[in-house]
């Protein structure tokens, strides 16, 4: 039987502190020191969509959501491949073995704007289902429209979690797309820079006999806070990674709320 980690970052707001120099990547690691990815048996990974309850065109949002899968793909020295295999009506973040892209309001509250659930096996940091939810408490678009959240924009950055990587906050890679702030109208996260391409190429090298390596993955940043798992909860528990949260009174800002373990 899997083992499963649970970890769960409490909404209780905590300010980020920048770090003093920036990160070429950082890749997301289980309780072990296993580097979170996914298994060369699990390509194509497949993902599904809930177009029932997007805010905007169901077409536009299918396509904004493919083109962020597709952005990761593209990385030329990195062996991992995405496949659409259809619409869901899933609503909700589940360790189901589907791979769900769901616009919601349910996620952590009004100042999330979206979140990536990462389930994994902490044996061997294998990704097992990621469920992606983007909050629509807020207004989203496909075009990049000023007053609202790119869709494209938010899920590339969502994808790369979804791959393994974690998010950047220094201001030194406020280019890259795992920074970890995000803006109204931004669209600059759609498109990878060489160090999110560095990121996913270290984990997924070409060569199949490279294993998981750690490079890169600076260990200073401390940003996830295991709990005790949930009563009754087997043997099966979960990582949620709150992702891209703004804080109230900042609105041009987004930060990523942790519980009471500060790095
Ligand atoms: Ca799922
Ligand atoms: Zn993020």
């Amino acid at each position: 039987m899997k083992r499963f980690l649970w970890i769960f970052l409490l909404m209780a707001g905590f300010f980020f502190t920048l770090a003093p120099f920036g990160h070429a990547y950082k890749l997301e690691h289980d309780e072990n020191g296993n580097v979170l990815h996914w298994s060369r048996d699990d390509f194509p990974v497949s993902f599904k969509i809930n177009m029932k309850t997007t805010t905007v065109p169901a077409g536009q949002f299918q396509q904004a959501v493919k083109n962020a899968f597709a952005a990761w793909q593209a990385v030329k020295n990195a062996s991992i491949t995405f496949a659409y295999v259809g619409p869901t009506d899933s609503t909700e973040p589940a360790y189901d073995g589907e791979n769900c892209v769901i616009m919601g309001k349910h996620v952590s509250g009004p100042d999330v704007i979206g979140q990536a659930y990462i389930f994994y096996s902490s044996d061997d940091g294998r990704i097992k289902d990621v469920d992606i939810v983007l909050n629509t408490f807020y207004h989203w678009a496909t075009d990049g429209a000023p007053d609202k959240m790119d869709i494209q924009n938010a899920m590339t950055h969502e994808v790369g979690h979804l791959c393994g990587l974690d998010d950047l906050y220094a201001k030194e890679d406020s280019e890259e797309t795992m920074y970890g702030y995000m803006d109204y109208g931004e669209t600059k996260k759609r498109t990878l820079e060489p160090d999110d391409k560095a990121g996913l190429e270290a984990i997924y090298a070409i060569n199949p006999s490279e294993d998981t390596g750690g490079g890169g993955g600076g260990s200073g940043c401390g940003t996830i806070s295991p709990t005790s798992p949930p009563p009754g909860s087997g043997d099966i528990n979960f990582l949620w990674i709150f992702l891209l949260m703004l804080a109230l009174g900042f609105r041009r800002f987004f930060y990523r709320r942790r519980g009471g373990h500060p790095a």
